[in-house]
C-alpha cells in the first residue's frame, strides 16, 4: 500500500502527485490537518513539512528525495535522462526550482486581500468536527504568515525570485512553450518548475483552479505572466504531459 501524506493545496504535494501519475503508481493520498500534521510528520520521517510518503515499509519525507527514490525503486517511464551531462543539469535545475518554490509560495500569499477563498480551497477536505475546522481559519491565516515569511519587503523581494525563475525556464525553452527544460522530453526538471509554478497560472484540474482572494492589480500582473512563453510553458505541460489517475 502507497500512501502520500499531503495537503491538496501543497504545490511541492502536487510535484510528488505529478511523480506518482507519470508513473503509473497507485497511491492513496491522507490529508494531514495543516500545523496539527507536525505531530504526525515529525513520528512518520522526522520532519515537519509535506509531503511524505509511504511506500511499503519505507517512509520518505521531502519531495526531492521522494524524487529520488521513485526514479530509484520504479526505473520505467524515467524522469532522470541516461546521459550524465545531462542528468546532472536536471538534478541541478530540480533544486533551482525547489528553492524558486518558496518564493512562489510567499509571493502569492502576500497578494491575499480577501482570504475566504483560500481558506476554503485548503480546508475543504477535512470534516467541519465540531466547528474546529471553522474555528482554526484566523489561527492558520497568521500562522500562514509567520511559517512563511509573509512580510512586504520579504514579498517583494520574493517577486524579484520569481521573475528570475520565469526568465530562467524561457531561456531554457529559447521562448519556445513547445520545448522542454533538458533534451527533448519530460525530465524531473519539467515536473518541479512545471508544479512550483502552477499556482501563479493555476491550470485547469488543479487545486488552485478558482481560488480568487487577489485584487484587480494583482490579475493584471498575473494576467501578463500569462501571456509569456514561460507561463505558456506551464499551462502546456500540465495540458499535455500531467498524466492523472482515472
Ligand atoms: N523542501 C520541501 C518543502 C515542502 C514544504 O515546504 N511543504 C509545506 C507545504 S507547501 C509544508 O509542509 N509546510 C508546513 C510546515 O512547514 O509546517 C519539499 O520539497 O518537500
Amino acid at each position: 500500500m502507497r500512501t502520500l501524506y499531503q495537503f491538496p493545496i501543497s504545490h511541492y504535494c502536487e510535484k510528488t502527485r505529478w511523480h506518482l501519475d507519470h508513473k503509473g503508481l497507485d497511491f492513496q493520498v491522507d490529508n494531514l490537518f495543516p500545523g496539527l500534521h507536525r505531530l504526525q510528520s515529525k513520528r512518520l520521517a522526522g520532519i515537519v513539512t509535506l509531503p511524505i510518503l509511504r511506500d511499503g515499509a519505507k517512509v520518505l519525507g521531502d519531495s526531492t528525495t521522494i524524487a529520488l527514490y521513485l526514479e530509484d525503486a520504479y526505473p520505467h517511464a524515467p524522469l532522470l535522462p541516461e546521459d550524465p551531462g545531462q542528468r546532472a543539469e536536471v538534478l541541478e535545475l530540480e533544486e533551482r526550482f525547489d528553492r524558486l518554490g518558496v518564493h512562489v509560495r510567499r509571493w502569492l500569499y502576500g497578494q491575499i486581500k480577501q482570504w475566504d477563498s483560500v481558506m476554503h480551497a485548503m480546508l475543504k477536505v477535512y470534516r467541519p468536527l465540531f466547528g474546529l475546522r471553522d474555528l482554526m481559519k484566523p489561527v492558520l491565516i497568521n500562522g500562514v504568515q509567520k511559517l512563511y515569511g509573509v512580510t512586504p519587503q520579504r514579498v517583494a523581494a520574493s517577486q524579484t525570485e520569481l521573475l528570475e525563475g520565469l526568465a530562467l525556464i524561457e531561456s531554457r525553452i529559447q521562448g519556445d512553450p513547445a520545448r522542454y527544460l533538458v533534451g527533448d522530453r519530460l525530465t524531473l526538471a519539467d515536473i518541479s518548475a512545471a508544479a512550483l509554478f502552477a499556482p501563479l497560472f493555476t491550470p485547469a484540474g488543479t487545486p488552485w483552479e478558482g481560488i480568487a482572494g487577489h485584487d484587480a492589480k494583482t490579475q493584471a500582473f498575473l494576467d501578463e505572466l500569462h501571456a509569456h512563453p514561460a507561463g505558456q510553458w506551464v499551462l502546456r505541460r500540465y495540458a499535455e504531459d500531467r498524466t492523472r489517475r482515472a
